[in-house]
């Protein structure tokens, strides 16, 4: 091996040994006996107050299956609000442990100090319209002249300006800072179009004053993988997060449920013995007990089952499947091996 190769390595592990020393994350959450989970202000089947107070949703579902994992109890989390402006400030200041709240995975967010832990969702951005019989919009490429509202400090705004550029259409952009503000101008008529991620809109279009009375356009502009953040110095609590995500969409693949999970304790699947800590260690190297996904498992479900609660046929949204099928499905949704 040459010596700068060899240097350059050295320095790595270096660095990051240096950083899971540093940051100790898991032991602040496990001190504080509480998980600070950063989510949105409010977005029907992501992270949203029910009437009673309580976080619902499937970002909020990856908050609930840390607290498991850790605590073995999905009610030691902390709700932390964030928008698309402050959101990575208040990750980076430390005020919350994780960032759960549809945030696009993009390389600079993480040169600016976060760590995507993977893709819970893979999404795209798309335009709503209302219904105009007089003057139908079937396309995004019929919208020259239009006003769009869009949410500042979202990827959003940036998609819009290269898509209508690139076409040479002239839009007329209208930005708010929050989400209510965003639909209420849409709503009331201030703009023609609403854009934001696709699987937004049709959240979003359950607040308006008529939900059937507007229409998602067909086009989709953008790549929108989303995920869970954390802050870049803190490799160990990244892996533990990370593999968060893959324990839910594994045991989606291998058929393991929050009603069967105690059944598959006796399965003679070796992969299954493993995913559930009765064969090996994988979970205390992790930090968190061996029976972790166990926990997860019982106390929220795997990814199928949150995603069809949250987002699919169990909920007010209906979102299908599509990109977020596992990949023995046609979707994309894949988890490397517990090995
Ligand atoms: N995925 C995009 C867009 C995220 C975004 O701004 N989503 C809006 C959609 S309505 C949102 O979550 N608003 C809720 C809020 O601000 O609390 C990004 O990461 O920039």
């Amino acid at each position: 091996m040459k010596a700068s190769i060899a240097a350059a390595l050295g320095a790595g592990i270096a660095l990051a040994a240096a950083g899971a020393a540093r940051a100790g994350t898991l032991d602040t959450v496990k001190k504080n006996g509480v998980l600070r989970c950063g989510v949105t202000t409010g977005l029907i089947g992501f992270s949203q107050p029910d009437s009673s107070g309580a976080w619902k949703g499937f970002d909020v579902d990856l908050c609930r299956a840390l607290a498991s994992a850790i605590f073995d109890d999905p009610t030691k989390v902390k709700y932390v609000p964030t928008t698309p402006v402050d959101r990575m400030t208040v990750l980076l200041a430390g005020d919350i442990d994780v960032l759960s709240r549809v945030t696009t995975v993009t390389l600079s967010r993480e040169e600016g100090g976060l760590m995507f832990a993977g893709v819970n969702y893979y999404d795209g951005q798309g335009f709503i319209v209302r219904k105009d019989p007089k003057h139908e919009v079937k396309s995004a490429l019929d919208l020259g002249g239009a006003s769009i509202c869009v949410q500042a400090g979202s990827t959003t705004q940036g998609n819009l300006v290269d898509y209508f550029g690139s076409h040479g259409i002239k839009v007329d952009v209208v930005t708010f800072g929050t989400a209510p503000e965003t639909l209420a101008a849409y709503d009331s008529g201030r703009c023609d179009v609403y854009t934001t991620d696709a699987s937004a809109l049709y959240s979003q279009r359950l607040k308006m004053k008529d939900p059937a009375a507007n229409v998602v356009l067909p086009e989709i502009i953008s790549k929108e993988p989303l995920g869970p953040a954390v802050r870049k110095d803190d490799v160990a609590w990244f892996q533990l997060v990370s593999w968060t995500l893959h324990a839910m969409v594994d045991a989606e693949e291998l058929g393991v449920t929050s009603k069967n999970v105690d059944e598959k304790l006796k399965s003679n699947d070796p992969a299954t013995l493993r995913l559930l800590g009765v064969k090996g260690d994988l979970g205390t190297k992790l930090g968190v007990s061996n029976d972790w996904v166990v926990r997860i498992l019982k106390h929220v479900g795997n990814y199928g089952e949150s995603f069809e609660a949250n987002l699919g046929s169990g909920s007010p949204l209906k979102i299908a499947r599509g990109l977020n099928a596992l990949w023995t499905k046609g979707g994309l949704q894949y988890s490397p091996p517990f090995e």
